[in-house]
């Protein structure tokens, strides 16, 4: 009894965990050039060699620390790069990634960390569902960072398409990294398991 109710307490408590990942490789960190990340699919556009996209050209690539696009790494070792611009034709096509599965339960919010955004000059489609990610301000986080989040509660439990892709509006070249995409649960429910976790351990200790 005594065993079953700490498994207990400790899957309760797993289930506190801010975050939760049924999607892939939502930081970009596992990634072996040149092939693009696993789990995403590069939908539009062309795929390029880490850090090698071209300046003024529409291509997406990973980047690290090393690259001489001029955009840091926002998380960790790597950051996808989305470069809006113009094609060897000289269109300007979209390029961008996405990837497909299921929104986990619970979660809320759908947040991700960029830098700036120039809607005037590039079209993003920066969707889930349909749902436009752009669409709340972000927070300024610092070190020149934007972190958007937006509230995708609607589609917990359901799969769903994710999808981050840049058109230049003018053949300008506009770079963009996105990087740290993270399913959140809201807090009032985390501090709610966090409370009931609590409870049932003080509840164990005048039991034992
Ligand atoms: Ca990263």
């Amino acid at each position: 009894m005594r065993c079953l109710c700490i498994c207990c307490v400790a899957i309760l408590l797993g289930t506190a965990s801010v975050y939760a990942d049924l999607f892939t490789n939502l930081k970009f960190e596992n990634y072996t050039n040149p092939t693009p990340p696993p789990g995403w699919e590069i939908t539009s556009g062309y795929w390029a060699e880490l850090n090698q996209t071209p300046i003024s050209s529409a291509a997406v690539c990973m980047i690290d620390s090393d690259n001489s696009i001029g955009a840091p790494v926002v998380e960790g070792v790597y950051s996808i790069y989305l470069s809006a611009g113009f094609a060897p034709d000289f269109s300007l096509p979209q390029v961008g990634i996405s990837q497909t599965a299921e929104v986990p339960t619970g979660i809320t919010y759908l947040a991700f960390t960029t830098r700036n955004v120039h809607t005037n000059l590039v079209i993003y489609t920066y969707l889930l569902g349909g749902v436009d990610l752009l669409q709340e301000p972000p927070t300024d986080i610092g070190g020149g960072l934007l972190r958007y989040s937006t509230d995708v509660s609607a589609f917990a439990g359901t799969t769903q398409t994710l999808q981050f892709a840049v058109q230049s509006r003018d053949s300008g070249a506009y770079g963009h990294v996105i990087d740290d995409i993270q399913f959140v649960i809201p807090e009032p429910q985390m501090l709610s398991l966090l409370i009931v976790g609590g409870s049932l351990i003080a509840y164990l200790r005048r039991r034992l």
